[in-house]
């Protein structure tokens, strides 16, 4: 009886091997795209019985010439060498030059494996030894392109898999191929692969923005559509914005996909089966369920005789993508599920872009001609402060949000939506008011100066600093809060540094530092690295005088590995410190005294909220030099914080409106001598770094 039921039962394989967990990042970085997103998966897929009830594969290598039918021969030669001893010296700066590429020991042997991986899975049901399958693959596909690894992909294995069907297995009777992509990211490189190919029916939908959402090509626009015999078979359903979900994903489905489908009436389908657009993930910002995951499966599962394999593409919360994919491996055995529809209703958007698409495509596929029924109701855009919380788009809130791995649960997530929406809008209130707060609180202090500290310094610097009454509560509780103040410019040399605390001015320097109230030492330095680009800018800065200034590029960006150096201070002398850099300590004129602002620019619940939601960079300041106040992750469980320039100031370096400038001599000597001092590379190593931040471009 039992046995009986199990041979009804769809034959579902399941392949997973462990070997795709080599690939990770050189040096044990954090990364979203890391092994723990293949264990997870299979952990639960064991715990819940699932696996057993499935066909376990294990991982085959891919033929070179499999791969060769849309890779060139220079880039297999590159992927399959990269981790060899010949490349040990060169794999990350070769790395550097892709688009979010890191490469390590097991990357070849993973990239061959993961497409090797797919064709294996692909061809048993094309050949009817399964029914339907789940490769679990690890480097993910669909962003590399023909000579080119990209966006965490190294080589493209849904496309290998389809072109060996198509190609290389007649004998296997498939002539047309579905791949439906629903990674949140737009599959470029799958589409260049078949845009001329009228076999290959390629549907991908992700987050556009208007062209800023990863990769940021205007190429997942809807009005690519595909070339030559391949016109009509290319379609982009390009969202405008995160938030999208199940309501979307299904109207999409029901409006576009499935008609086409139906009219295209695929022998197989390849679904490029990131989980990054599911609730909880860190860079996708879009709430499928898993649920939803499960019904837009169970909508495909109607085509092609039920010949489904689904790779793994992207998909950054652990439990988002295990509790999505095993949803997804339910439906392929068969589990009845039960779909209430969706509470929510589609965006307007989603109309509008469905309605796009459609008019687009109508030529090639009439049955895209009909109208939309007329009494749709809508759910408007969501507020752009909603919309902040999502990560992967180029403009602003962005890559800060990478650095929350992939653990936090998707409760958590949504309340951490409402806490960040509320906290915006506070933000936002105290942005508009801050040009003046700052001003007035400074002119508070000076009509009433209460506590007046003499400072010595070297016998040549005396500052009397006025610090107001108002400010004493800030001070005493901020005094109570330890960060890590991580620098990458000048003050990764000490006795700089002490500067902003002590006072005084060190070797170089051409004006004093005013120094923090509290001048007590750090109470611990450590350095470390991190995934964000230093660049030089300005054109001269007062204190070091004409040259470029460093700063960290707010946006992460994991091929970029900067040195910075970690003091342990109290969030009162960070204040302190944000104060000085800003230029907001004010001279009075009389005697050399200074006043400081008596409100502070960070509070311990700005911070708390910043390393809880893992996400936000601050601009407490308009208009500055270094406003933005950049979280980069905890170090023995206290916030790592810098300053840097706002992400405006970004977008202004890119377009050549602010200079791009190399450092000073003086100033490029401070920064060697920290990185030298501070034993993390000899003088020769750190002038190359510098120099290096210093000639590319962004
Ligand atoms: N501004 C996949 O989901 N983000 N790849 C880099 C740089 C890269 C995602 C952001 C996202 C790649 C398979
Ligand atoms: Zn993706």
């Amino acid at each position: 009886m039992a046995a009986a039921a199990a041979s009804r039962a769809a034959r579902v394989g399941l392949l997973y091997d462990e070997r795709m967990c080599a690939h990770a990042t050189p040096d044990g970085e954090e990364h979203p795209e890391n092994p723990e997103r293949l264990r997870a998966i299979w952990r639960k897929l064991n715990a819940e019985g699932v696996a057993s009830r499935c066909v376990v594969l294990k991982a085959k290598e891919a033929e070179d010439k499999y791969i060769a039918s849309v890779h060139s021969n220079n880039h297999i030669k590159l992927m399959k060498e990269i981790s060899s001893k010949k490349y040990d010296s060169s794999r990350n700066t070769i790395a550097r030059k892709y688009n979010s590429i890191y490469f390590n020991k097991g990357s070849s042997e993973s990239a061959v494996l993961a497409a090797g991986s797919v064709i294996e899975v692909a061809e048993k049901v094309a050949a009817g030894e399964l029914r339907s399958a789940i490769a679990l693959v690890r480097p993910p596909g669909h962003h590399a392109e023909h000579d080119e690894a990209m966006g965490f992909c190294l080589f493209n294995n849904v496309a290998v898999a389809a072109n060996y069907l198509l190609n290389d297995r007649p004998d296997l009777g498939i002539k047309k191929i579905l791949i439906v992509d629903w990674d949140v990211h737009h599959g470029n490189g799958t589409q260049k692969m078949f845009y001329n190919d009228p076999c290959v029916l390629f549907f991908s939908v992700h987050r556009f923005d208007y062209g800023s959402f990863y990769p940021a090509e205007g190429d997942a626009s809807h009005c690519f559509i595909g070339e030559e015999a391949g016109k009509g078979y290319n379609i982009n359903v390009p969202w405008e914005h995160g938030k999208c979900g199940d309501a979307d994903y299904i109207a999409a489905w029901d409006h576009v996909l499935l008609p086409v489908t139906e009219a295209f009436d695929p022998d197989i389908i390849l679904v490029s089966a990131g989980f990054d657009a599911a609730l909880g993930d860190p860079l996708g910002g879009c709430c499928i369920t898993p649920n939803g995951y499960a019904l837009l499966l169970t909508k495909l599962l109607g085509f092609a005789k039920g010949r489904i394999v689904m790779a793994l593409e992207g998909g950054y919360n652990l439990r988002s993508i295990a509790n999505s994919v095993f949803a997804c491996a339910k439906v392929l055995l068969g589990d009845k599920f039960t779909f209430s529809s969706p509470e929510m209703q589609p965006f307007e958007s989603t109309w509008r872009i469905i309605q796009a698409v459609r008019n687009e495509l109508k030529t090639y596929w009439p049955v895209l001609s009909s109208k939309l029924p007329e009494n749709l109701s809508l759910r408007i855009k969501p507020s752009p402060i909603e919309l902040y919380t999502s990560s992967d788009s180029e403009p602003d809130g962005e890559d800060v949000d990478e650095l929350s791995g992939a653990v936090s649960s998707v409760n958590v997530i949504q309340f951490a939506d409402d806490a960040i929406s509320e906290h915006l809008s506070k933000m936002k209130l105290d942005e508009e008011n801050l040009a003046v707060k700052t001003a007035s609180s400074c002119s508070a202090a000076e009509h009433h100066p209460t506590d007046s500290v003499e400072v010595d310094k070297d016998g040549s610097v005396v500052l009397s600093k006025r610090i107001s009454d108002l400010s004493l509560a800030w001070r005493s509780d901020l005094s109570r809060t330890h960060v890590w103040y991580a620098s990458f410019g000048s003050n990764m040399w000490k006795p700089r540094f002490l500067c902003y605390i002590q006072g005084g001015k060190a070797d170089g320097m051409s004006i004093p530092c005013c120094g923090s109230r509290d001048t007590s030492s750090p109470r611990g330095t450590m350095w470390k690295t991190v995934p964000h680009r230093l660049l030089f800018g300005r054109s001269s800065t007062p204190c070091w005088g004409t040259g470029g200034v460093a700063f960290l590029n707010p946006e992460m960006n994991y091929n970029e590995k900067s040195y910075v150096c970690m003091y342990k201070i109290t969030l009162e002398q960070f204040n302190d410190i944000l104060f000085q850099e800003n230029r907001l300590v004010l001279e009075d004129g009389k005697n050399g005294n200074v006043v400081y602002p008596d409100s502070s620019l960070v509070d311990s619940s700005e911070v708390e909220f910043m390393s809880t939601n893992k996400a936000i960079h601050l601009e407490p300041i308009k208009d500055s030099w270094y406003s933005n106040v950049l979280y980069l992750g905890d170090e023995d469980e206290l916030p790592i914080l810098t300053m840097t320039c706002p992400s405006s100031d970004i977008e202004r370096y890119k377009s050549g409106e602010l200079p791009l400038v190399p450092p000073s001599k003086t100033y490029a000597a401070t920064l060697i001598k920290g990185l030298v001092e501070g034993k993390q590379l000899d003088a020769d190593g750190a002038a190359s770094y510098i120099n290096a931040a210093a000639a590319r471009g962004l």
